[in-house]
């Protein structure tokens, strides 16, 4: 990427720092221009504390968005590097322009990274996919790269969360579509005036909690009924699709017996799943 990568500066605060190799993690964002992953590299920032408030696209306030012609044409142009620090490592997202004059800028963005997000808009067809993704999705998975699927304009969604889980299983998820699988749903609030009901939480598959954003504060509690009736069969599927992949081969026997497996052990094997590649979580 040498010198085609932007490090904005000043602008995400100060970039955390890495002593080891081993505390860094390099993860490009990859989808259809328009997806949102210039909006989702926001958002992360924010969440990791390297940004006060997550600026908009379409105000040229982003920070990976940071060159002139970005700022006109409201879409990223060239591969950007924002740093974010998060529990002990160094993440470095790279911001990848999504239209196809572009390209260069995604393989060098490729080249440099340990892990990609497959950014997928609700708000498009679901067909609209493009084949270009799938086949970036293909050639990680050809060297074996972890890659999850984020969701995203679930609030002004044409297609619904479960839908487009399905069509992700079957784009991304041929071989094996119980390897793309969620791990939370979304949780959306009344619908507005314009039609749409914009997703105000998350219910975590394996937790069983909600993760309620709805006062702009974040607040855990617990399922109501039609929640827990909603997470009964993804949580099945969920817990399959972990233990499939799972080393530990009298794992699927003691499920399948009755046996309620502890959420420790899921996690950790859903995340030896993901890292060998063979597991592709789809996030909200
Ligand atoms: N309502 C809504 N709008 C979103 C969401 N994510 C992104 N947007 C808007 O969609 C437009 C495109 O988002 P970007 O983040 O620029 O998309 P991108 O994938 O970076 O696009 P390229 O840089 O062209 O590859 C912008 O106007 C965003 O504000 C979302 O979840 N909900
Ligand atoms: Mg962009």
């Amino acid at each position: 990427m040498g010198d085609k990568a932007h490090t904005p500066a000043g602008a995400a605060g100060r970039a955390p720092t890495a002593d080891r190799p081993s505390e860094v993690r390099n993860v490009v964002l990859v989808g259809h221009s328009g997806a949102g992953k210039t909006t989702l590299v926001e958002a992360l920032a924010q969440t990791a504390g390297a940004l006060g408030r997550p600026g908009r696209v379409e105000d040229g306030a982003t920070v990976s968005d940071h060159d002139e012609i970005e700022h006109r044409q409201h879409r990223s142009v060239q591969l950007s590097l924002v740093p974010v620090g998060w529990d002990g490592f160094k993440v470095n997202l790279l911001d990848t322009p999504g239209y196809a004059d572009f390209v260069g800028e995604l393989r060098a963005g490729l080249r440099a990274a340990d892990a990609a997000l497959f950014v997928v808009s609700a708000a498009q067809e679901a067909d609209a996919v493009a084949a270009s993704t799938r086949m970036v999705w293909e050639e990680c998975a050809a060297v074996g790269m972890p890659r999850a699927i984020v969701v995203t304009h679930l609030d002004t969604a044409r297609t619904g969360f479960d839908e487009l889980t399905g069509v992700c299983a079957g784009l991304f998820g041929h071989d094996d579509p119980d390897a793309v699988l969620p791990l939370y749903l979304p949780v959306h609030g009344p619908e507005g005036s314009d039609g749409h009901a914009p997703a105000t939480g998350l219910i975590g598959l394996l937790s069983q909690r909600v993760h309620d954003y709805s006062t702009g504060e974040r607040a855990e509690r617990e399922p109501d009924d039609a929640e827990r009736e909603a997470i009964a069969g993804a949580r099945a599927r969920l817990i399959e699709g972990i233990i499939a992949e799972s080393e530990d081969e009298t794992l699927m026997d003691r499920y399948l017996g009755g046996e309620e497996i502890d959420v420790g052990t899921l996690v950790g094997d859903l995340e030896k799943a993901v890292a060998r590649g063979g597991f592709h979580p789809v996030l909200a």
